[in-house]
């Protein structure tokens, strides 16, 4: 039997002509579900992982397999559908599953012969022994995996065409924040896999750099930060000899003995969702665990900055409390915070969450023809009304941010500092040039 895992692409996302830019490799992600199906497929199915950020597809390339398997985020939907189309007017049955599949199921249906909500390490063997006997469900149920039973992803099927290989350590997120899909499809309840399997499964990973995929490494709990530390143990005495990325929080600043451990563990860069610069942004979007206890930000990123480690501050233009000016004010928070580079996107509300439900209910969501429109919930592009600035202000306002925090003197002056501080400059230097790249890509 023959499976074939498709992800697709976004052309305001991953342009199809950056495909043929030699510096492609640094701008896409290699997609963990599908390595992860792929890694949890009996082993007399064939399988092709096929990533259109990397290989252009088309109906000459197209293989015939017996079964076609597409993951789905919200602004892939819209080439997911067609691609699943054409496959199913070929006679080839097509199963969908992602985070948008799982909350717009129905949608979803009309292009496909079944959907898998949630998570789909366990029911996967159960969906390819259907489709084997012909007898495809519409809708198979992932419930939140035990995390003994997370699956490790297959990292040999792709080409070494990725600067970064993706694992995910954790699932689920205890944080309530109004925008984010995370706990619709992973849950509010954190959990560990085993920490052997993770260290089996880095060693399987070809690629020098990592990105930990999960929402949040090293959680806010006590027993959260012990299972971090164990962790970065283990990294360091099996040797790892990798260079990761991880997303956390800015608690992960109070632990000294947590810091030193993920420094020597191969920690590079940390990705922190500071969102806003007021309390009132905080308030607005569920995430005061920001402040809490009168948190010194500047002084907490600091310390993560004394262990060498980069700091990404990503943040949201768009929350009802901004107004004109709010570019240049985060520009400058950045700024004072020392942040070594950040991010900046339009606040967006994903179908599913608190966001989507408030801003629905109050007709402010303006892309509002779907599937097609779903395309543009990219992040980089204004998909609602919002209560103080134009669609033309909010991007205005980020292109302000971005040149303010990305003027050659500032990047000059960052690397310098990095040099100072001998943490990185030359990947200092690199990221920040990323970003301006990015930004200026549009
Ligand atoms: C890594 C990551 C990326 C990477 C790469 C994604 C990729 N192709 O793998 C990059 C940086 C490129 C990226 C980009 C974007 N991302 Co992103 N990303 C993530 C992140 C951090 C991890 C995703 C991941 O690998 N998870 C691990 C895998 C195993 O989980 P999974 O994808 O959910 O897959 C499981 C199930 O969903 C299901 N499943 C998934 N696909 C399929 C397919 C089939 C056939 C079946 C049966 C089952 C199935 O089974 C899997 C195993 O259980 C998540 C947040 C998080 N922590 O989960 C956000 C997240 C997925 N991203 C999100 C968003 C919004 C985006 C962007 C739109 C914006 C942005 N710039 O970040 C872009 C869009 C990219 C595009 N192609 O259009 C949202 C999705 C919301 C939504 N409704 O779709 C998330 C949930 C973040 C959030 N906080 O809300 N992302």
């Amino acid at each position: 039997m023959r499976l074939f895992l498709i992800n697709p692409h976004n052309a305001s996302v991953t342009s199809p002509v950056s495909r043929n830019i030699r510096w492609n490799r640094f701008f896409i992600a290699k997609p963990l579900s599908l390595m992860i199906l792929a890694g949890v497929t009996p082993s007399d199915w064939e399988i092709t992982l096929f990533d259109e950020n990397v290989t252009a597809y088309n109906d000459k390339n197209k293989p015939k397999p017996d079964l076609v398997g597409i993951t789905v985020m919200t602004p892939q939907a819209p080439r997911a559908y067609e691609i699943a189309r054409s496959f199913r007017e070929n006679g080839v049955p097509v199963v969908l599953g992602g985070s948008h599949v799982t909350v717009q199921t129905e949608e979803a249906l009309q292009y496909a012969d079944s959907v898998v909500q949630g998570e789909a390490d366990i029911i996967w063997p159960q969906v390819l022994e259907d489709a084997r006997r012909n007898v495809l469900k519409r809708i198979y149920v992932g419930d939140p995996v035990n995390p003994d039973n997370i699956a490790s992803a297959r990292h040999d099927l792709l080409p070494m065409k990725y600067a970064t290989a993706p694992i995910q350590i954790t699932r689920g997120c205890q944080l309530k924040c109004t925008y984010c899909s995370v706990s619709l499809l992973n849950g509010q309840n954190r959990r560990h896999r085993p920490i052997g399997s993770v260290i089996q499964e880095l060693k399987t990973i070809r690629e020098k750099n990592v990105l930990i995929v999960d929402e949040n490494l090293i959680g806010v709990s006590k027993e959260d930060i012990a299972y971090a530390k164990e962790l970065f143990t283990e990294m360091i005495k099996a040797n790892i000899r990798k260079t990761w990325r991880a997303w956390t929080t800015i608690n992960m600043a109070d632990d000294e003995e947590l810091l030193a451990l993920a420094a020597q563990a191969g920690c590079s860069t940390i990705i922190i969702g500071f969102e806003t610069t007021t309390r009132d942004g905080l308030i607005e979007i569920g995430k005061q665990f920001n402040t809490q206890n009168g948190r010194d930000i500047k002084a907490s990123v600091g310390r993560i900055q004394k262990h060498k480690i980069l700091v990404y501050g990503s943040f949201l233009i768009g929350l009802d409390c901004d107004r004109a000016g709010v570019g240049r004010q985060i520009a400058d928070v950045g700024n004072q915070y020392g942040l070594d580079f950040i991010g900046v996107s339009c606040l967006t509300p994903y179908p599913g969450t608190r966001l989507w439900e408030k801003l629905d209910l109050e007709k402010r969501i303006t892309a509002n023809t779907f599937p097609k429109d779903w395309g543009s919930f990219t992040l980089h592009l204004p998909v609602i009304r919002c209560k103080h600035l134009s669609a033309a202000e909010i991007q205005e306002e980020r292109k302000i941010c971005n040149s303010e925090f990305y003027s050659l003197n500032r990047i000059l002056y960052r690397t310098w500092l990095a040099v100072l501080q001998r943490r990185n400059p030359l990947l200092s230097l690199l990221s920040n040039l990323r970003c301006w790249f990015k930004f200026n890509r549009g």
